[in-house]
């Protein structure tokens, strides 16, 4: 009775120190493996797009290369494995992926609930609604009555219930696993309107053959803070992912770009000689090397240079910085110090 009983109680500290190992050591068996996964969404434009040639673009997509270029100094080092909303939470707790990229709304649930943590926020979005033009809908609060074309598994989903219930409002809900599929019901016809987070909606809208036969209506109905999300369990790799975050921040913050990185060696201003690694060693703590920031600025960019390429100016998509330009420019983007 007693040998089965210590038999059983080894058994259990075997199970926990395996499931303790397999969560610890995140970084290094991404060291080992060569490369990072990376959980991104299945396609959209300025987030993460495939273009049917296995390259990928976007803002989710350059924050994996980012923390690629942070851990091998080569921002080629990651594959993206392409998540539906539904999918996404359990391919990260399963270990399938070692960190998700993919418009993920920063929730209390999905911490406390799913076993995660979000390291921070990539993009601050918003819910917004786009109608066909022939409704001559101007609000929100005109969509009383009308079928509402959504991606089931999302926040959306949920902030929609809510919005018409507080507004004691009816709808019709036609939700659908991917975007995609949402998005091509509403052309077809089958839903008035389509809801989705707003720059998610203007990549759908500007892939459609007729964008100005439909309109965005004004108001936005919810907070979606969109960041990248890991496993609870392992704070070394939690820490990496967000400094990753943070030091792309702190680099537009401090005028560093891909373009004068190696001009700022000779930069007398300490915050930028400690953030490139010209004075102190703060990488080494998190188990990457002094030059981590550099190499993710030289290779991948600044917060800025990102944004512009995927979702502002210098892309289709022409998304103003508003939320997402950083404190000192009247935005929310606000890095805590690398000291
Ligand atoms: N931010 C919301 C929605 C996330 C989401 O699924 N967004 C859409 C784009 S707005 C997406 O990535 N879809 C990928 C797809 O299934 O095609 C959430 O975290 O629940």
């Amino acid at each position: 009775m007693l040998k089965k009983a210590v038999l059983l109680l080894a058994g259990v500290l075997v199970l926990v120190l395996a499931a303790t190992a397999a969560r610890a050591g995140t970084l290094d068996q991404i060291k080992k493996r060569g490369f990072l996964t990376c959980g991104s969404n299945l396609g959209r434009a300025g987030f993460s797009l495939p273009d049917g040639h296995g390259h990928w673009a976007g803002l989710d997509i350059d924050f994996c290369r980012a923390l690629a270029a942070a851990i091998f100094g080569d921002a080629g080092k990651v594959k993206f494995i392409p998540l539906t909303a539904k999918d996404r939470f359990a391919a990260l707790q399963s270990g399938a992926v070692d960190v998700l990229a993919s418009n993920t709304t920063w929730t209390l649930s999905r911490e406390t609930k799913q076993g995660l943590l979000f390291a921070g926020v990539n993009y601050f979005d918003g819910q917004r609604f786009m109608a066909h033009k022939n409704l001559n809908l101007a609000s929100v609060l005109e969509l009383s009555g009308t079928s509402i074309c959504v991606q089931q598994f999302t926040t959306t989903e949920l902030n929609l219930a809510d919005f018409f219930y507080a507004n004691s409002m009816t709808y019709k809900p036609v939700a659908f696993a991917t975007a995609d599929e949402a998005i091509e019901a509403y052309v077809s016809g089958r839903c008035d309107v389509y809801t989705a987070d707003a720059a998610g909606l203007y990549a759908g809208r500007m892939a459609l053959a007729d964008p100005d036969d439909n309109i965005v209506l004004p108001e936005i109905i919810s907070k979606e803070p969109l960041g990248p999300v890991v496993r609870q369990g392992d704070d070394r790799w939690f820490n990496i992912v967000k400094w990753v975050n943070f030091a792309m921040i702190n680099a537009e913050e401090l005028g560093v770009t891909s373009k004068n990185v190696d001009e700022k060696a000779t930069s007398e201003n300490p915050e930028i000689r400690r953030l490139l690694g010209f004075e102190g060693n703060f990488g080494e703590a998190m188990g990457l090397d002094p030059q981590w920031a550099y190499r993710i600025v030289k290779l991948v960019g600044n917060y800025g240079e990102i944004f512009d390429r995927n979702l502002g100016e210098g892309s289709p998509l022409k998304i103003k910085r508003g939320m997402n330009a950083v404190w000192s420019k009247g935005g929310l983007l606000y890095a805590p110090p690398i000291r």
